[in-house]
C-alpha cells in the first residue's frame, strides 16, 4: 500500500493547548485520521514532543520521502520513520509527529483491508493467529472516581482513585453515586483534568472513604504518580492497604528510585498489582530493566510515550511474554481520538484506564468500547 498524501493541522486538546491532527491518504483514496494526546504528569524518559506548529512544518518537510513508497504494514512505515528520525528521544521529528503518522496510517490500512482497527492491530501483534479463530474479549475498566495530585484541586496527593469494574455501566453507577454523595455533603462536584471529582479539602483518606462506600466486591486501583509529588507526600501504603480494598497501585515511588521500587515490589508483588508507568514509559529498554529487577507485574501502555505503534506493540509483547498485565491508558491532556479503544481490544489488554465517564475526550473512548463490545 502506498501513501498518496499527508495532511496535518493544528487542533485543540482537552486543556486548551495545541496539538496536531494528521490525515494519511492511501493511493486507493482511503483516509485515516489521528490526533495526538499529551501528558500532564509526564515521565522524564518519554520521547520528545515537538510544538504543534513546528510538528506541522516537519510533516510538510518529510512527506515527500513517504509518498509513493510501498508500506505493507504499519510496521514498515514505523521502521522507515524511525530511520528518518534516528535519535534516542525522537528529538529530530518528534514523538507526537511520528505517532500522528503511525496511527493515521494504521486506521487507513485497516479500512483498506476491510477490518475494524482492533482487528488489524490483532493481525500486527499476532500474525500467526488468524482473525477467524480469535475470540476477542473486552478488558476490565479502571474507572476514575476522584482525582488529586497534578490533575485535581483537592488536598489529595494521590493522582487517581479508580474503581475496577467488569462493565462500563457499573462504573458509571459508582461515579454517579459518588457525585450524589458529594452533592449531599455540600461539596463541589466540579471535575478535574480527567473528569473525576476533586473537592476542596478532600485528602487521600477522605477520597478513598467516599468511593469505598459505593463498592460491592469491587477493588480500588490507585495511580500515585509519585514522581510528581514531594517525597513526604507519598502515602503510607501499609496503612492504606490495611484500611481500604486496594488491589492495584501505579507508580508508588519516583521514577529514579529503582532501589525502593525493588523493596516495595518484594513486599507487595504477591498480594497486589504493582503498575509501572513513569518508570517504564512504554519503552522496551526500560521494561527490560523493570522485568529484570522484578519491580512490578503490570505496565501502563501509552503510545505517545514512545512514538510509534511498532514500538508500542513490541513493549506489549515483551510484557505479555514476561507474564505482566497490560493496561492501555489515556493521557491527562487528550483529544477525541478513540484509537486507544481499538488498541486495547486489538492487543487483548487486561485493563483500560480511560478516566471518568465524563468530559468528551474520555467519553469518546468509552463509547467506542461500547461499540466494539457490540461488534465482537
Ligand atoms: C497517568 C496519566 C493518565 P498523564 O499518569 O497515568 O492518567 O496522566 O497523562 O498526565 O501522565
Ligand atoms: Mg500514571
Amino acid at each position: 500500500m502506498q501513501i498518496r498524501n499527508i495532511y496535518g493541522r493544528k487542533i485543540l486538546n482537552s486543556v486548551g493547548n495545541w496539538t496536531i491532527e494528521v490525515k494519511v491518504e492511501l493511493d486507493d483514496g482511503t483516509v485515516g485520521s489521528a490526533s495526538v494526546p499529551g501528558g500532564l504528569s509526564k515521565g522524564a524518559s518519554e520521547v520528545d514532543t515537538i510544538e504543534a506548529e513546528a510538528a506541522l512544518f516537519i510533516i510538510e518537510e518529510i512527506k515527500d520521502e513517504l509518498i509513493g513508497i510501498e508500506f505493507k504494514s504499519t510496521f514498515d512505515l514505523d521502521i522507515k520513520l524511525l530511520q528518518m528520525d534516528n535519535t534516542e528521544n525522537k528529538s529530530k521529528l518528534g514523538g507526537n509527529t511520528l505517532l500522528g503518522l503511525s496511527v493515521a496510517f494504521t486506521k487507513a490500512i485497516a479500512i483498506t483491508q476491510r477490518h475494524e482497527t482492533y482487528e488489524y492491530i490483532h493481525k500486527l501483534l499476532n500474525p500467526e493467529i488468524p482473525l477467524e479463530v480469535i475470540n476477542f474479549k473486552m478488558p476490565k475498566y479502571m474507572m476514575l472516581m476522584l482525582e488529586g495530585g497534578a490533575h485535581g484541586s483537592s488536598d489529595a496527593t494521590i493522582q487517581e482513585f479508580m474503581a475496577i469494574v467488569n462493565e462500563i455501566p457499573r462504573g458509571v453507577e459508582i461515579y454517579n453515586s459518588v457525585k450524589k454523595e458529594l452533592h449531599n455533603l455540600g461539596k463541589s462536584t466540579n471535575v478535574g483534568a480527567e473528569g473525576a471529582f476533586s473537592p476542596e479539602g478532600f485528602d487521600n483518606r477522605m477520597s478513598l472513604e467516599i468511593m469505598t462506600k459505593f463498592l460491592r466486591d469491587e477493588k480500588i486501583a490507585l495511580d500515585v504518580a509519585a514522581s510528581t509529588i514531594p517525597k513526604e507526600d507519598i502515602p503510607n501504603y501499609d496503612e492504606l492497604l490495611t484500611d481500604f480494598p486496594i488491589s492495584s497501585i501505579e507508580d508508588p515511588l519516583g521514577e529514579e528510585d529503582w532501589a525502593n521500587w525493588e523493596f516495595f515490589a518484594s513486599k507487595h508483588l504477591n498480594k497486589i498489582q504493582v503498575v509501572t508507568d513513569d518508570l517504564t514509559t512504554t519503552n522496551p529498554k526500560l521494561l527490560t530493566e523493570a522485568i529484570k529487577r522484578n519491580v512490578g507485574n503490570a505496565i501502563i501502555i501509552k503510545p505517545n510515550q514512545i512514538g510509534t505503534i511498532y514500538e508500542t506493540l513490541k513493549v506489549v509483547k515483551m510484557a505479555k511474554d514476561a507474564g505482566w498485565k497490560v493496561i492501555v491508558s489515556h493521557r491527562g491532556t487528550d483529544t477525541n481520538d478513540d484509537f486507544i479503544s481499538d488498541l486495547a481490544v486489538g492487543i487483548q489488554s487486561d485493563y483500560v484506564k480511560f478516566g471518568s465517564p465524563a468530559r468528551g475526550e474520555r467519553v469518546a473512548k468509552y463509547n467506542r468500547l461500547l461499540e466494539i463490545a457490540a461488534l465482537i
